[in-house]
């Protein structure tokens, strides 16, 4: 392994971090072979780590949680900067001043007869002009080797870090280890939770889960919390979007944004298998984008991360083919069920479950049990350039140029299955209106219908007034603003069944999209943005139209009154140009 000389703003916070927290020794991660060679056998001696069997899934790794511990936790995400009202109503706020004292107090000798882990990551091409650097310090091996796929970490990242600006991100499992105590296979310190961002500094303080979001501070934490914050004060966008291409039977290609809340489907689309002859959908990233405006006015995209972290259940040959082969190897399943042959399991990936699984709890599984054998939020981790659709430009230091962005959500009812918004300020509108069911990602109530703004609501950083109002400000910035769209691929029928097939099928709605773009099919105008016409949408023969863009007013009214009250609940940052849109959209409704 290399020896890391750190620049010296780096090794000053490392000695405070050491000071702090008194781990038993500190390792400087290099991003080598024999490092990550080091770390497995680390997480293989504790239990964290199941190796699975080599001949059917090389060089991967089962790790079952602490069950107390599977998914972000909003509550107990907070934003600390000097003004309240500055986090808005969306966030919870805590006083900076009182929070450091608080974590330091927490973080004091948490480390003990623990590896102190430091970690510096590139988000985004390490040549591109739009890339950062973090820095995380953890106490976990486990959060270590996620990271090593999540994100780009190599030696002259490391050597680099430090050099400019870096986001600080500290983490740790809230366990420490007395001299005679050996550690259990998940170390977590659930009562003690608490993730906190501190915007101004640019530092993330994340104390007692091992989990995801929680966890992995390059995720939400950087790349969405603080980098909406960073985003907003230089002109960019740090959004909650996969980036995909569409290339038509002519050869063309166009690049899209699509966000969609936690588990609504955003790792399905950006790995879509067509299922439209000559039609096809390469990935650029499946969960968060970071756009700018070059110098010729257009929106380029890039994906900061380097790998996906992916809701397992649902995930099938059938449903996500290519995202079944990016599994094939050199992965990290969390939480996930365990064949006899040592293989990986969850609900979905066969028809049946096979005989002798385990579950993740470590139990026999029971078919006839209510409780599943994968946990709904379980999930892989997975190298970004094992995706068999990659786009030829993922990793293009100057991103790819998005035309399109589409917002979508999970309600059964009354959101059609695509539309096209006619303005910028409807298109924002559009945003500003999403609402989702409520999914296993966080912890709390699934199946809740909530407001979530932009796929946003637990990650924008800043009051969400201003985040609206930031939309509206960019699209003054440019003359060739990309097209923006609304889907929803989880209407139900009658019989509580999905009235759209969904997954490859959705490519017949991304081939309306392109098709849009380029002026070649028809739509109708309504008061809540633009409709296909059915003769230019491919819809396959055995869907119904009319259950597909269901045409109920009064459920609209309901819609923007509900709306109405939760935009009142951001006040005078609210932009005026929603309060309108929304009056225009319910003036249109009333016309016969
Ligand atoms: P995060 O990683 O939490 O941000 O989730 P995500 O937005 O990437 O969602 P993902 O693609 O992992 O899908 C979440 C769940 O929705 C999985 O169980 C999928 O099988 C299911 N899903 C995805 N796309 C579709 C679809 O088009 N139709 C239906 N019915 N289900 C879908
Ligand atoms: C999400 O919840 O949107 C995720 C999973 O992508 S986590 O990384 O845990 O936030
Ligand atoms: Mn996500």
């Amino acid at each position: 392994m290399a020896q890391i000389t750190v620049t010296e703003a780096l090794r000053t916070w490392i000695q405070e971090v050491q000071s702090l927290t008194e781990p038993d020794s500190v390792h400087i991660v290099d991003g080598s072979k024999e490092e990550e060679e080091l770390l497995l056998q680390r997480l293989v001696e504790n239990k964290t780590f199941m190796p699975l069997n080599p001949q059917k899934r090389p060089h991967s790794f089962l790790a079952c949680s602490n069950p107390d511990d599977v998914a972000r936790v909003e509550g107990k995400t907070f934003i600390c900067c000097a003004n309240e009202a500055d986090a808005g109503p969306t966030n919870h706020w805590h006083d900076p001043a009182t929070m450091k004292t608080k974590l330091e107090h927490l973080f004091k000798g948490c480390m003990r007869g623990r590896i102190m882990y430091v970690v510096p990551y590139c988000m985004g091409p390490a040549d591109s002009p739009y890339a950062q650097i973090g820095v995380e310090i953890t106490d976990s091996p486990y959060v270590v080797i996620n990271l090593k796929i999540m994100a780009r970490i190599n030696e002259s990242i490391s050597k680099r870090a430090g050099e400019k600006p870096f986001v600080k991100a500290l983490h740790s499992v809230g366990v420490p280890l007395s001299e005679k105590q050996d550690d259990c296979s998940w170390p977590c310190n659930t009562k003690e939770l608490v993730i906190a961002h501190f915007p101004e500094i640019e530092e993330i303080w994340s104390f007692g889960s091992g989990y995801g979001g929680n966890a992995l501070l390059s995720k939400k934490c950087f790349a969405l919390r603080i980098a909406s914050w960073m985003a907003r004060d230089n002109g960019w966008f740090a959004e909650h979007m996969l980036i995909i291409s569409v290339t038509n039977p002519k050869g063309e290609k166009l690049y899209m944004t699509a966000a969609f809340p936690s588990a609504c489907g955003k790792t399905n689309l950006a790995m879509l298998e067509s299922q439209l002859p000559g039609w096809k959908v390469e990935c650029v990233g499946d969960d968060i984008a970071w756009m700018f405006w070059d110098e010729h006015g257009t929106l380029r995209a890039i994906n900061p991360e380097f790998g996906c972290f992916g809701v397992a259940p649902g995930t099938s040959s059938k449903t996500n083919k290519h995202g079944i082969e990016l599994l094939q190897k050199n992965c990290i399943f969390t939480n996930v069920a365990r064949t006899k042959e040592n293989d990986v399991w969850w609900e979905g990936l066969t028809d049946q479950p096979p005989h002798g699984l385990t579950t993740w709890k470590q139990q026999p599984y029971d078919p006839k049990s209510a409780e599943p054998a994968a946990h709904p939020n379980a999930r892989f981790t997975a190298p970004l350039y094992q995706c068999p659709s990659l786009d030829s430009a993922w990793n293009d230091p100057q991103g790819v140029p998005i035309s399109a962005i589409i917002f979508g959500g999970r309600r059964s009812s009354t959101i059609p299955l695509i539309r096209q918004a006619k303005s910028w300020r409807q298109a924002v509108f559009f945003g500003a209106s999403m609402t989702s069911a409520t999914t296993a990602a966080a912890k709390g109530a699934v199946g809740k219908v909530r407001h979530d703004p932009f796929a946003m609501l637990p990650f924008c950083g800043y009051h969400m007034g201003d985040y609206f109002q930031h939309w509206l400000s960019m699209g003054t910035q440019s003359q060739q603003l990309p097209s923006v769209f609304y889907v929803n691929w989880f209407l139900k029928n009658q019989e509580d069944r999905f009235s759209w097939p969904g997954f490859g099928e959705n490519i017949r709605v991304l081939a309306w999209i392109f098709d849009r773009i380029k002026g070649r099919a028809k739509a109708t105008s309504t008061p809540v943005g633009y409709i296909p016409d059915p003769s230019s949408l491919r819809l396959p023969s055995h869907t119904n139209y009319d259950e597909l863009f269901p045409c109920d007013t009064q459920a609209w009214n309901d819609e923007l009154n509900d709306l109405e009250s939760y935009f009142s609940t951001f006040g005078e940052r609210l932009p005026h140009e929603l309060t309108e849109e929304l009056a225009m959209i319910r003036t249109g409704l009333s016309c016969p």
